[in-house]
């Protein structure tokens, strides 16, 4: 039988009580684990994601200096290296941001405004999320456009290492492409995929996303830049991935979709797209050999799934 999936874009508030790990209570080996006042600043955040619905403001946070501090930590350094190291979508859109959505050393951005500037530009937008949600669970959303984000940011004692999604890796890693179309369709064709798919073929499209959306890198007249936001929120791995010690081979869903990767250290291997629009082209290639019994498409002006 077909696994549940969300048929409306209502049915994705259904998601936010199934955080994984990481949510309210926090691991043995997070820094934040023992210190009180970051352990109620999350109780704080699950709340938020766990009362809101699609639709609805995103609640306006107000950040510590402490918080605040943290992010100038991590947004000066990555600067630094954006012009030479990110491809030149994330180069185009990031002076947008600053300028319409508050990115700068000394703010944090609130979620609703970068979701109204997404919207405008791809129809993304954000939804709020306490924690880690199952592959099946976040690839759905992505069938909607809708990304799901972590409001909190990382524990101040190790501004430049966390174990989980925070608001830097949103902010600087992720929410910068989706303002651009190909880099949307693209992502949004493998959230379609996913919908009722078996759990081997969630397992290979999270494995396609993470060696895409999370550590791609792609060619621009012959020369690799970074697209995936794992390496785009980190200042270590942003400079590792581009030098001759990781391998780097051409993206090749078929191939990609079956490579095993690590999660705690930087990636041995990464794999390469030409263009946003050939990585789009050749994952639909492959998608279209899934076998499914039925075909879904997503409806813009109603919000629905349909199945054909
Ligand atoms: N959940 C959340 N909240 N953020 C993510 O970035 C995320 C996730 N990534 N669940 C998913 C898993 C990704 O690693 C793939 C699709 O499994
Ligand atoms: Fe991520």
């Amino acid at each position: 039988s077909v696994p549940w999936f969300p048929m409306k874009m209502k049915d994705i508030d259904q998601f936010a009580n199934r955080v994984l790990s990481y949510g309210a209570e926090l691991d043995s080996d997070h820094p934040g684990f023992t210190d009180p006042i970051y352990r109620e600043r999350r109780k704080q955040f699950a709340d938020i994601a766990a009362n809101y619905h699609i639709g609805e403001q995103i609640p306006r946070v107000e950040y510590s200096e402490q918080e605040v501090t943290t992010w100038r930590t991590i947004y000066n350094e990555l600067v630094k290296l954006y012009p030479t190291h990110a491809c030149a979508e994330f180069n185009y859109i990031f002076p947008l941001l600053q300028q319409n959505c508050g990115y700068s050393p000394d703010n944090i951005p609130q979620l609703q405004d970068v979701s109204d500037f997404l919207k405008g530009c791809t129809g993304f937008t954000l939804r709020p999320v306490a924690g880690l949600l199952s592959s099946r669970d976040f690839l759905a959303g992505l069938a909607f456009r809708v990304f799901h984000s972590t409001q909190y940011i990382r524990h101040h004692s190790k501004p430049m290492y966390t174990p989980e999604p925070d608001i830097c890796h949103e902010l600087l890693g992720h929410a910068p492409l989706f303002a651009d179309p190909e880099f949307a369709q693209f992502s949004q064709e493998i959230g379609l995929a996913s919908l009722g798919a078996s759990d081997n073929m969630i397992e290979q499209l999270a494995t396609l996303y993470w060696f895409t959306v999370e550590y791609g890198i792609c060619l621009e007249n012959g020369s690799k830049k970074a697209f995936g936001a794992g390496l785009l929120s980190s200042f270590g791995e942003l400079q590792y991935c581009l030098t001759d010690e990781p391998s780097h081979e051409l993206f090749d869903p078929s191939v990609t979709c079956v490579t095993k990767y690590p999660i705690t250290s930087f990636q041995p291997k990464y794999f390469i797209a030409e263009s946003f629009a050939d990585a789009k082209n050749k994952l639909m290639t492959w998608t279209s050999t899934i076998n499914r019994p039925f075909q879904v498409r997503y409806n813009p002006y109603t919000q629905r799934v349909e199945m054909l």
